[in-house]
C-alpha cells in the first residue's frame, strides 16, 4: 500500500531520501548536535513491551475516538512540519486532503508554503493550527485571528523553540527556501523570506531574528484571551511543566522533544509520556509526538496514557514519494498497523490499551 515499494515506514524514508534534492532531504530528517535525542525517540519505543492479554473477543476492533472533542477515526494526527511545498508541488494542500481523507486532524505549522484560510478550504476535516510567537505581536494575534476566521478549530502552541536547535546538517547545506517558495502566513506581515545565509541555516537566522525567545507562562495567558478556540501547549518533557500548563488554561498538552530537533540530550518523549499523564490525571488531554513509526508505537502511547499520537516526519516521506496519496498511505499503513496490534493484544477499543498493557525494559 506505501509508495516506492516500502513495506514500513522507515523504508518509506530510504524511497524519499533517493528522491529529494540533499538540502530538503536533510532538512526534514536532521536533529540537533549528536542526534542522540533523535535517535532515541524511536528506540525508546522498542524498550516498551506489550503485555498482551488473550481469549479477548477482537473480531470486531474500534480504531475511533475523540481528541479535544473532535471525533476522529483513529489516535493517530498530523504534527505541524513546515514548508511542506519542498517534498511535492501541493505542498500542505496534499496534506490536508490525506488527513481529511483518513479523517483525522492535520495540525498546520505556521510555517507552511500555503495560506492557512487555503489549507482550510480544501480540507473537509478539522485543522488545528500552530502558532510560532513572533517579536512582532502584532502580526502574530493577526496570524491567530486569521487561523481562527479560517477554521482551525485549536491551537497548539510550541514551546521548546525560543531559538532554532542547531542542525549541523541545515548549516552545512546552508538551508534555506528556494525562490518562490515563502513562509506564506506571515508574508503580509514582512517575515516571509527564509533567505540564504552565509554559514548558517537560513532558518535558523530567520528563528534568531524574528521569534520571541522571552516567551513566558505569563503569554500563555495572554494567548488564551485572545483566542475562543482550545489551546495545547506543545514541547512538554515535565510532568510539573504540564501542571503549569493546566494552571494556564490548556485543554492539553504535547509531550514531544520537536523531533529532536531541538535540545539534544533531552529524553525521549515514550521515556516521559507515563510520568506526565500520571501529574496531569485525566484533567486535559495529553497528546505524545517523536518517533512513532509503528501501530505498535501507537498502542504504546494509547497505554502509556496518551489520548492520540501525532505523526511528523513520515509524513513528509509520503509527500515526497507520492504527494497526497503518499501522504494518506502512511496514515492508513499507521491504521492496519495499529489495527493489527490491537487484534493481538486483546483490545477491541483503543480505551482497552490501558496502563497494564505496557513495562519498559
Ligand atoms: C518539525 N516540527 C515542528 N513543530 C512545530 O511545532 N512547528 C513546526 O513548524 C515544525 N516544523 C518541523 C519541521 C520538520 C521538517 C520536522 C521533522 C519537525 C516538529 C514536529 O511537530 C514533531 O514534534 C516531530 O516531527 C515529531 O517527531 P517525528 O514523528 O518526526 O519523529
Ligand atoms: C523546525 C521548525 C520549523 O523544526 O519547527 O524546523
Amino acid at each position: 500500500m506505501l509508495p516506492g515499494g516500502a513495506l514500513n515506514l522507515v523504508e518509506l524514508q530510504e524511497a524519499a531520501r533517493e528522491r529529494l534534492p540533499a538540502i530538503t532531504y536533510d532538512y526534514y530528517a536532521s536533529g540537533a548536535h549528536d542526534e542522540h535525542t533523535l535517535r532515541e525517540n524511536e528506540a525508546a519505543w522498542a524498550r516498551v513491551h506489550l503485555h498482551y492479554r488473550v481469549l479477548v473477543d477482537v473480531s470486531a476492533r474500534d480504531l475511533s475516538t475523540t481528541v479535544l472533542g473532535t471525533r476522529v477515526s483513529m489516535p493517530i494526527l498530523v504534527a505541524p512540519t513546515a514548508f511542506h511545498r519542498l517534498a511535492c508541488p501541493d505542498g500542505e494542500l496534499a496534506t490536508a486532503r490525506a488527513a481529511s481523507r483518513a479523517r483525522t486532524v492535520m495540525c498546520l505549522s505556521s510555517l507552511s508554503n500555503t495560506g492557512v484560510e487555503d489549507v482550510c478550504a480544501v480540507s473537509g476535516g478539522p485543522v488545528w493550527f500552530q502558532l510560532y510567537v513572533y517579536r512582532d505581536r502584532a502580526a502574530t494575534e493577526a496570524l491567530v485571528a486569521r487561523a481562527e476566521a479560517a477554521g482551525a478549530s485549536a491551537l497548539v502552541l510550541t514551546v521548546d523553540a525560543p531559538l532554532l536547535g542547531r542542525r549541523e546538517r541545515d548549516v552545512r547545506n546552508r538551508f534555506h527556501l528556494p525562490d518562490g517558495l515563502r513562509v506564506e502566513n506571515l508574508t503580509a506581515a514582512g517575515h516571509g523570506d527564509v533567505a540564504l545565509r552565509s554559514g548558517e541555516s537560513g532558518l535558523a537566522a530567520y528563528f534568531a531574528e524574528k521569534l520571541d525567545p522571552s516567551l513566558t507562562w505569563k503569554d500563555v495567558a495572554w494567548l488564551r484571551s485572545v483566542t475562543r478556540v482550545p489551546l495545547l501547549v506543545k514541547g512538554i518533557v515535565r510532568p510539573d511543566d504540564a501542571r503549569r500548563a493546566i494552571d494556564h488554561g490548556a485543554s492539553g498538552v504535547v509531550v514531544s522533544n520537536h523531533g529532536g530537533r531541538q535540545l539534544d540530550g533531552s529524553p525521549a518523549t515514550a521515556a516521559v509520556l507515563a510520568p506526565i499523564a500520571n501529574a496531569v490525571q485525566g484533567r486535559i488531554e495529553v497528546l505524545i509526538d517523536g518517533g512513532v513509526r509503528r501501530g505498535t508505537d501507537v498502542l504504546k502511547a494509547l497505554s502509556l496514557g496518551a489520548r492520540a499520537v501525532l505523526i511528523g516526519r513520515p509524513i513528509l516521506w509520503g509527500l515526497a514519494v507520492a504527494g497526497e496519496d503518499g501522504a494518506l498511505a502512511v496514515l492508513e499503513t499507521l491504521r492496519h498497523e495499529l489495527d493489527h496490534a490491537m487484534a493481538l493484544a486483546g483490545c477491541a477499543r483503543v480505551s482497552d490499551a490501558t496502563h497494564d498493557l505496557v513495562s519498559s525494559a
